[in-house]
């Protein structure tokens, strides 16, 4: 950190380094796992190995050498944990008592033996038959007048091979509902990126980030969540690379590799020449950040543009540029909580660049104008055609290592009607066409009585949703839920009138159908398929992998279908020729996972083919959105600890921000403590009085002092899902709005 900060930053080592290294052997000695577990990391990210069940940022490891990763390392101790939840845990507690643990209790008990049915009369979980569950979820389905009563949520974890499964057997069975994780995570930046560019998804590799002359990392924490891609950051940083960081929060894990011996600080008036920059804009306030830049650019004069570009490529400049002129800077400055200075500083550092990176994640995409605010990144960028060139290029940074595979393979509640009609021809079935409900309609689906059946592939759909009572409510309502699952989460205990916990296999576990050895594939954030080959042991000779899983389900709700499900649960590779057939990007399917590393799925915008009405890539126009919070109210963001894997809690310190044993913490600007009558250590309550009239209480926070914008505050999720009514959601994509959460604080 900068020593002109008036802020003591607590963690003083660089991010990763011998901390890493120390806290990661912590986490496997803790699990018990330290020989599977270091064996397996051994095993982790190399070309005959498992993918990192961690993030989605690409593994070049998979090529040629290890890439050490602490937290890629926790995510594998976490599953080859050596503890067990057996069927005794279950006859020892009831599930009311386990509803009294918290979420890191719970997965800290060990991975899920055997298949688990709820007795409601002694409200315990007893052991069930595989064979037995089949039929029981089957009859559940088939017993549902309209099939559109049933919901089948997906986490990222889950690989293509099982996520073109069981969307096929949804839409076989007849419905969309396919509700994900995607819809609370990068949604937003699918729907914006469809809109401009025409395809949802990054245009960059791996190589464009060798070749940038400047990298934005906007609301994105990679020391935490992706950590690999520090080390591309660093790389690129040695070479000159200018990197700009655009973050409320002061993230220690960004500021410690940026060397900052060259890094001069940017922080409200201490503006110094710069290579690279990290400024602090207020919570939502990127959409006026981006209009400012914008603004900065066009003032430049016509020069600065790429014209060519814009002639050729796009469509609705002038409007665009019109609509900007008009923002006066005094509003750009009030909405943003920086100064024009620092905006056009940093307008700056984009000009001269000739080829620019733009990433970022969830400080985007969880806001109520994030579509708006990320085509306004996009806006920023085709002024000097900064898409589909080398070094340059759009990145959101996804979250689940396979996200982004399972949409590509169908999970999404909206299907196009060209991958339907390529699905039905293949498999000769008649998909519906009505879109399904998305995470948010599903809960309302459930809460209303119209959705009765919840199948979730992975996940912890209680506690990563919004409005945690509700949402709870709406999952007792239902006639079934199920969870394929690897680890015990809260999901389990809120039961409906039957609940089953149907476990699975990890990643990194030997997967063998009729005697021969399975491997799957994934997708990573730059659009890089290849396979992962488990190695250790199962964890109980009870576990099933998710496509045997899903097969069997299959067969137990569709007796007449003539899908072969058997075959496809047995042997992959024929299910993957079937993929292929389907989605013409994985032509040679089987073949092309033999190379290492996987192949490239392409992107037809980082080739400038822009698949949107018109042939061009859309400059889209959105008046400045004015944000006004109650009186009093701050903004607050819901985060990661370094210690966490969304709802899986894997430990209770956050290093790099300097809290050590507890989660229960809000950060906060001084200056809003003091204002408060507040001190450093005090213990408060968040309070949000929703539109719906509901006071919302999320009890027992520290308060910490922190470098963040007044007016701005930081607590960890899930913890704060409480505060978040289901109606708050982001526009077009509705994604809960994690990161714009207006709270008061209550001194206890
Ligand atoms: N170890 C680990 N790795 C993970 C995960 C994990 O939980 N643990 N989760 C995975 C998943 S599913 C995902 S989606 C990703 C998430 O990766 P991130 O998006 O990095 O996750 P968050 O912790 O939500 O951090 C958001 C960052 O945005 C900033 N921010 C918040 N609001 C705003 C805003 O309005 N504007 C700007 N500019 N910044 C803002 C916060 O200060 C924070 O630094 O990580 C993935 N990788
Ligand atoms: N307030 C707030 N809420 C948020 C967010 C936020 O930033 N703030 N972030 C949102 C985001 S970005 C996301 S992606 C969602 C995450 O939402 P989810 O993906 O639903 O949640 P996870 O915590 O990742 O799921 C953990 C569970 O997955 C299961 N699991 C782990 N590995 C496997 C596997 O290989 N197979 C199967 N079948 N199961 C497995 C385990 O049982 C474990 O308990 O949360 C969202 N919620
Ligand atoms: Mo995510």
């Amino acid at each position: 950190m900068s020593e002109k900060s008036d802020l003591k930053i607590p963690y003083d080592y660089p991010a990763a380094g011998r901390g890493a290294l120390i806290s990661s052997a912590k986490h496997l000695l803790r699990e018990k796992a330290l020989v599977t577990g270091s064996k397996a990391l051994l095993r982790m990210n190399q070309p005959d190995g498992f993918d990192c069940p961690g993030c989605a940022w690409p593994e070049p490891g998979h090529a040629s050498h290890f890439e050490f990763c602490e937290n890629g390392a926790k995510a594998v101790a976490a599953e080859t944990t050596t503890k067990r939840v057996t069927r005794e845990f279950f006859a020892r507690h009831t599930v009311s008592e386990l509803l009294k643990k918290d979420g890191y209790w719970l997965e800290g008990q060990g991975r899920l033996t055997e298949p688990m049915a709820y007795d409601a009369a002694t409200d315990h979980y007893v052991p069930i038959s595989w064979d037995e569950l089949y039929r029981r979820i089957g009859s559940a389905l088939r017993s549902l007048s309209n099939p559109d009563e049933a919901v089948f949520y997906t986490s990222g974890r889950t690989s293509n091979e099982a996520a073109f499964l069981y969307q096929l057997f949804g839409r076989e069975f007849g419905t969309n509902n396919f509700p994900d994780c995607s819809n609370m995570c990068h949604e937003s930046s699918g729907v914006a990126l469809n809109e401009s560019v025409g395809v949802g998804k990054g245009t960059v590799t791996l190589e464009d980030f060798e070749k940038a002359d400047a990298i934005f990392v906007i609301g994105q924490n990679p020391g935490t969540n992706h950590p690999r891609m520090l080390s591309e950051l660093e790389k690129a940083a040695k070479r000159g690379c200018e990197i700009v960081v655009l973050n409320p929060l002061r993230e220690p894990g960004l500021l410690k590799f940026l060397h900052p011996q060259h890094a001069v600080d940017m922080v409200i008036g201490k503006g110094t020449p710069i290579a690279t920059m990290y400024l602090q804009p207020l919570v939502a306030g990127d959409f006026a950040v981006f209009t400012g830049l914008i603004k900065s650019v066009l003032e430049r004069g016509e020069e600065i543009l790429d014209r060519a570009f814009i002639e050729t490529h796009t469509s609705g400049f002038e409007t665009l540029a019109a609509t900007v002129r008009e923002t006066p800077w005094s509003l750009i400055e009030e909405q943003s909580g920086l100064s024009q200075a620092q905006i056009v500083m940093m307008a700056d550092i984009y000009v001269r660049s000739k080829s620019v990176i733009a990433c970022w994640a969830m400080g985007l995409t969880q806001n109520k104008h994030a579509v708006a605010t990320i085509q306004q990144v996009v806006n920023l960028m085709l002024l000097r055609g900064n898409v589909g060139r080398p070094g340059a290029g759009l990145c959101p940074v996804r979250g689940h290592s396979n996200v982004q595979g399972d949409r590509t393979m169908g999970i999404y509640e909206k299907p196009s009607a060209a991958f339907l009609d390529s699905l039905d021809r293949v498999f000769g079935i008649r998909s519906p066409r009505k879109h399904g409900y998305d995470t948010v309609e599903a809960i309302a689906a459930m809460h209303e009585g119209k959705a009765k059946v919840f199948i979730a592939m992975g996940g912890n759909f209680a506690e990563a949703t919004p409005d945690s009572a509700f949402t709870e409510d709406a999952l007792r309502r239902c006639a079934v839920t199920a969870h394929v699952s690897t680890k015990l989460n809260r999901s389990h205990l809120i039961t409906g009138r039957e609940a089953y916990i149907l476990p699975c296999l990890g990643r990194s576990e030997i997967d063998m159908r009729e005697g021969k050895p399975q491997k799957v594939t994934v997708e990573d954030s730059m659009s890089m398929v290849h396979a992962s080959v488990g190695r250790n042991a199962p964890a109980s000779p009870h576990l099933l992998s998710e496509p045997a899983i899903v097969s069997r389900l299959a067969r137990a709700t569709l007796p007449e279908s003539k899908t072969s499900w058997e075959r496809f649960g047995n042997d992959y590779a024929s299910l993957r020729d079937k993929i292929a057939e389907t989605l013409p990007a994985f032509k040679g399917f089987n073949q092309r996972i033999e190379e290492p590393g996987g192949f490239y799925l392409g992107n037809a915008a980082a080739e400038r083919r822009w698949q949107v009405e018109g042939g061009k890539a859309r400059f889209t126009v959105m008046p400045m959105p004015v944000l006004k919070l109650p009186d009093g109210a701050l903004r607050l963001m819901t985060m990661r600890s370094h210690d966490q894997y969304n709802t899986t809690i894997y430990g209770l310190d956050d290093r790099y921000r300097g809290i050590y044993g507890e989660r229960r913490v809000v950060f906060l600007n001084p200056l809003d403590i003091e204002s408060r009558g507040l001190v450093a250590g005090d213990r408060i309550d968040l309070i949000r009085n929703g539109e719906d009239g509901v006071e919302r209480v999320a009890e027992n926070f520290k308060v910490v002092e922190y470098d963040i914008p007044k007016g701005c505050a930081g607590a960890y999720f899930p913890e704060t899902n409480v505060l978040v009514p289901l109606s708050s959601f982001a526009d077009k994509s509705q994604t809960p709005l994690s990161k714009f959460i207006p709270v008061t604080l209550r001194k206890r």
